[in-house]
């Protein structure tokens, strides 16, 4: 048995209005929700930093992204260049993704 096609309209209006006011709210810069989980945001403290490594030394909260628990480890940053404007015993929010066997920074902020 097919729906009428007033049927279908109605339906396909009642699903497609809520998605497409989410659409318009995510075009002011709000992040697509399912990409939230992988950009979480880490707490920290820069503990130390080797510039010619690339790599911080950072003491970390709870990252649920990749399962680890608060402790204080180094990271290889994306880039070296991140490094510049960081300070030993800076406060950071960061995000950190699986490459291969390394964790890297792809993302590092101070924290006022
Ligand atoms: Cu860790």
């Amino acid at each position: 048995m097919k729906p009428t096609p007033l049927l279908a309209v109605a339906l396909f209006a009642a699903t497609a209005l809520p998605a497409m006011a989410q659409h318009n709210h995510g075009a002011h810069g709000a992040k697509p929700v399912t990409t939230a989980a992988a950009e979480e945001m880490a707490d920290g403290e820069i503990r130390n930093i080797d510039a010619a490594k690339g790599a911080l030394l950072i003491k970390h909260g709870v990252i649920k992204s990749i399962n680890m628990g608060a402790m204080t480890m180094e990271f290889k940053l994306k880039d070296a260049a991140m490094a510049a404007g960081l300070n030993k015993g800076d406060k950071v929010r960061f995000a950190v993704e699986m490459q291969g066997q390394n964790l890297i920074v792809t993302k590092i902020q101070k924290v006022k």
